[in-house]
């Protein structure tokens, strides 16, 4: 064989290779075509505090920012506000008196990064982006993930406000662990942004439920529960009770529905259903227990359902600022 054959067949062995070990490579037949008419840019967040922190999340956004500065600006606001006693500075404690926050946050490449348990930093939400960026690692938790915050130049602070300490002193009285549906379980901002070039980021955080085991951590830092994004299809967040969202891996259940050419509206529904149907299987009293989930596809469509009346999410795009009830399942 002469040396141009060889090296001929050598090339061609390579590329026969190439596409053994890919045959999908030069055409994704699992692309979904990007839609034709998409309502962007537009961020969605939960709750009524959602209003101010879509306020955020819109000035980055109008001036052609990305999606995943966008929902960092916009959850930082709950985060920094010790009024808001669910979210960073000023949520309510764990049952030993230690605020503990939980955050998440994901990119339209599936970058992701998470802190669990972090005391003493008032915006989880920076840490959990500086995991995703700075460290080969997905998420870190307590001791570990404070000790990272530090080294990144994030400041300590007591984030127990003398408000939220003397709700526990109250609390240890009786010391019974039984949330009470939408007020000591409204705890977490998430949120979803689509970007003016058709890009879709999340982040959710909370302190979690109040008076908490110590070490007990929700669905929120849980990529897949708290939080999911896929920027060909679109992402998923919840609130509520995290036990519940983390059984059913909920917003990610969310964007697989939505996947499958469920609405964002029709997804959620979809997710709550399940939830109930787990609630009822183990005997548990649904009315006991909230979960909201919201979901925006990569059209700009909006989704929000949840088990019991009193979920609220608030919308910003085109048309304004606004605050919208969600629909629920079970009327009590
Ligand atoms: C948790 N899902 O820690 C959070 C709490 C929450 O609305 O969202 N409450 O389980």
């Amino acid at each position: 064989m002469n040396n141009n054959r060889r090296s001929f067949l050598k090339k061609l062995g390579v590329a026969t290779a190439a596409i053994a070990i890919n045959p999908l490579e030069a055409k994704n037949i699992f692309d979904i075509p990007a839609p034709k008419k998409v309502n962007k840019p537009i961020v969605i967040s939960t709750w009524d505090f959602g209003l101010k922190a879509n306020e955020a999340a819109w000035e980055v956004l109008k001036n052609k920012g990305k999606a995943l500065d966008a929902v960092e600006a916009g959850v930082k606001i709950p985060e920094g506000d010790p009024t808001e006693r669910s979210v960073g500075y000023g949520g309510r404690p764990d049952r030993d008196g230690k605020v503990t926050l939980d955050a998440c946050i994901m990119d339209e490449n599936a970058n992701i990064g998470s802190v669990a348990g972090l005391e003493y930093i008032k915006h989880p939400i920076s840490v959990a982006r500086a995991v995703m960026e700075k460290t080969p690692h997905v998420m870190l938790v307590g001791d570990g993930a404070l000790e990272f915050a530090l080294s990144q130049g994030f400041q300590k602070e007591n984030l127990l406000t003398p408000e939220s300490e003397k709700e526990w002193k109250e609390w240890l009285k009786e010391s019974k662990y039984k949330p009470i549906v939408n007020i000591e379980n409204h705890d977490t901002i998430g949120m979803l942004a689509l970007d003016e070039y058709g890009n879709l980021s999340g982040a959710c955080t909370t302190s979690g439920m109040a008076y908490k085991l110590h070490g007990r951590v929700g669905d929120s830092p849980i990529i897949g529960a708290g939080l999911y994004v896929d920027n060909e299809v679109g992402g998923a967040t919840s609130t509520g009770h995290g036990e519940e969202v983390i059984r059913t891996v909920g917003s990610h259940l969310v964007v697989e529905l939505m996947r499958q050419g469920r609405t964002p509206q029709q997804a959620c529904e979809e997710a709550v259903r399940r939830i109930v149907k787990f609630i009822h299987n183990r005997k548990k009293d649904v009315k006991d227990i909230q979960v909201g989930f919201l979901a925006l596809s990569k059209k700009g469509e909006v989704g929000a359902y949840c088990i019991q009346s009193g979920f609220s999410y608030a919308v910003y795009d085109k048309t304004g600022n606004h605050l919208h009830k969600s629909n629920f399942e079970v009327k009590l």
